[in-house]
């Protein structure tokens, strides 16, 4: 059977399930985008901003029960309970099909299925993956026009791939109480009700590129991550890449787009991607990334003309906006964006903001931008074989005991600072912000299979790599005891990245300390930077019983896992605590 004729029996299956009106498949053209606009203009779907400033830019408004991905109503699906393992909500595929299905029975009637065939990966590599989405919700197909690579080129690649992942969604009745977002990973099943929001339901982004991709990646040996890819250029004009993985909100987009307080040096960023990286080991043993993804979905709130100018030069044209406030004459606003509150402000909910307690914008309001767009695109963000990684970086929010950058020792060692990862949690999933949780590798809510088994692949995939890249934590985030930010963060964080470079070169002086290689307060570069050296000590210091606390977190995070836990992580554990209780 050709792949068409396969694509169009499971297409055919979705739609005697969710009875549509009318069934129309997805070409991918500008065109079509353009129409699709026009219909939902007219639906009140959407709104058009100013054409001005604005040009070719809409404004979408959600249902306010649906404004950000629900980990709890996120399930991965395996044959056994330990397959998904202690840190997924698990359900056995077939009652998760019964359930779900009386879900989907004609939820799409008096509605269009829009079937999207899509490539995630650049154009003619081998390492790119053909996705199929069918939706009943134009605001999918359109952010899915921007995000993936959709139509012919993904029908074209299937003939050579011959496998795509099938993805069902219906927006259903948006009810929460009636929304899942199943992953059947055994089966590279997708299926998705109830939620028209972001991750939920844009099924190329979270749903395949990181879970059903993780659980492809461990067994056909390569990686799906959920990181962003830059290039830092040095003065000679050599580019080293670097992958950081941070959790949702946490400053990828902004990391990945960094303009340079260094520029002057000849310090530049270029960017691959801003939340996703599948890497995978050449023939000759180093790691390559590719960003699956051709778009920006990104947090509005906090991007300013300071903060990441590059993301408002991207996204002031062709871009999709979800839940941001508007100024009367139509323009996007939201806080942090860097002006007072406008007179006559409009709320993401389309009220009429009078300075409430409430915020205007949703903290989880996006854009929706093409990354070609963006003004320091990497000219190789699309090469077929992606780009060489020789650093990986940790982030997360963490407002005390984690130092602004360190080295792990090894990979084994950076392995384990990975799965211990703390971060605070943020507006991108349901629930308290704030909190501080372990989220091993920013991948918590994002790995498609028993985490304990992810780790191992991790460790295992270090051995294959001939030069290992070397792995860094950092945290631009922690505050003094006034509650201010120690670091000033953004394109300063150039300086980090530069003490990074110099350590992948065998270089940048450091100390090594309980917790790996930290800097000494002389070799990060602050040069005309307004900080004293009491906040560079106090950035740099190691908060000993504040990481025996997190010891002691990482022990009841990693028991969860029981025995398939990797023994080696057991180990480092066991050293890192003995060399913080040898210190003083
Ligand atoms: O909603 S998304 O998952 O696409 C964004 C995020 O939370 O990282
Ligand atoms: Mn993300």
């Amino acid at each position: 059977m050709s792949m068409r004729s396969e694509v169009e029996k499971w297409v055919d299956q979705s739609a005697q399930l969710t009875k549509p009106d009318r069934v129309h498949w997805c070409n991918g053209s500008t065109e079509e985008y353009n129409g699709f606009i026009r219909v939902m203009l007219a639906d009140g779907t959407l709104l058009e901003l100013n054409s001005r400033t604005y040009p070719n830019c809409y404004l979408h408004r959600s249902h306010p029960g649906d404004v950000a991905r629900t980990e709890n109503l996120t399930f991965i699906c395996t044959e056994k309970r330990d397959d998904a393992g202690p840190s997924n909500n698990w359900m056995a595929p077939k009652e998760a099909k019964e359930k779900v299905s009386k879900l989907f029975n004609g939820s799409m009637k008096g509605r269009t299925m829009y079937v999207i065939p899509y490539l995630m990966g650049p154009v003619g590599s081998e390492y790119s993956k053909v996705g199929v989405e069918v939706t009943d919700s134009l605001y999918v197909a359109v952010n899915m026009h921007i995000m993936a690579r959709v139509g012919d080129v993904a029908m074209n690649h299937l003939e050579k791939s011959r496998e795509f992942v099938p993805g069902l969604h219906s927006l259903g009745d948006l009810s929460p109480d009636r929304r899942f977002i199943m992953h059947f990973p055994e089966e590279k099943l997708i299926w998705s009700i109830g939620s028209g929001y972001g991750g939920n339901a844009l099924l190329g982004k979270k749903c395949f590129a990181l879970r059903i991709a993780s659980y492809m990646a461990r067994r056909q040996g390569w990686m799906a991550e959920h990181m962003l890819i830059l290039g830092l250029e040095d003065p000679s004009g050599k580019v080293t890449y670097m992958a950081a993985a941070f959790p949702s909100a946490s400053g990828k987009t902004n990391l990945a787009m960094m303009v340079s307080t260094l520029e002057h040096e000849g310090y530049k960023v270029w960017t691959v991607g801003d939340d996703i990286a599948w890497l995978h080991i050449d023939e000759e043993g180093q790691l390559r990334a590719i960003n699956p993804e051709a778009g920006f979905f990104g947090v509005a709130p906090g991007t300013s003309v300071k903060t990441n100018p590059i993301a408002m030069r991207t996204i002031n044209h062709n871009t999709i906006f979800t839940n941001v406030a508007i100024t009367p004459d139509l323009q996007p606003w939201w806080e942090g964006m860097g002006n007072s509150t406008p007179q006559g402000l409009i709320d993401w909910q389309g009220r009429r903001y009078a300075d409430s307690v409430e915020k205007a914008a949703h903290p989880n309001s996006r854009f929706t931008a093409p990354a070609k767009q963006c003004p320091i695109i990497s000219p190789h963000w699309e090469a077929p074989t992606g780009v060489p990684i020789s650093a990986i970086i940790f982030g997360s929010r963490r407002s005390t005991v984690v130092p602004l950058v360190f080295q792990a020792y090894n990979w084994q060692h950076g392995v384990f600072m990975g799965a211990g990862m703390g971060a605070e949690t943020t507006a991108a999933a349901t629930g308290a912000v704030g909190v501080v949780r372990r989220d091993p590798m920013a991948m918590l809510p994002f790995c498609g299979y028993n985490m304990a088994d992810y780790f191992r692949h991790w460790l295992e995939m270090g051995k294959q790599i001939k030069k290992q890249p070397k792995i860094f934590r950092v945290n631009w985030f922690r505050k003094n005891s006034d509650g201010k930010f120690l670091w000033p963060g953004y394109g300063e964080n150039i300086r980090v990245l530069k003490w990074i470079l110099e350590r992948v070169r065998d270089g940048g002086k450091a100390v090594e300390t309980p917790i790996g290689y930290v800097p000494t307060p002389q070799s990060i570069d602050t040069h005309g930077l307004d900080i004293t050296t009491e906040a560079m000590n106090e950035l740099l210091s190691i908060d000993k019983d504040g990481w025996l606390q997190g010891t002691d977190n990482i022990e009841d995070s990693f028991g969860k896992f029981g025995k398939r836990l990797p023994d080696e992580l057991w180990e480092e554990h066991k050293d890192m605590r003995r060399r913080l209780e040898r210190s003083q």
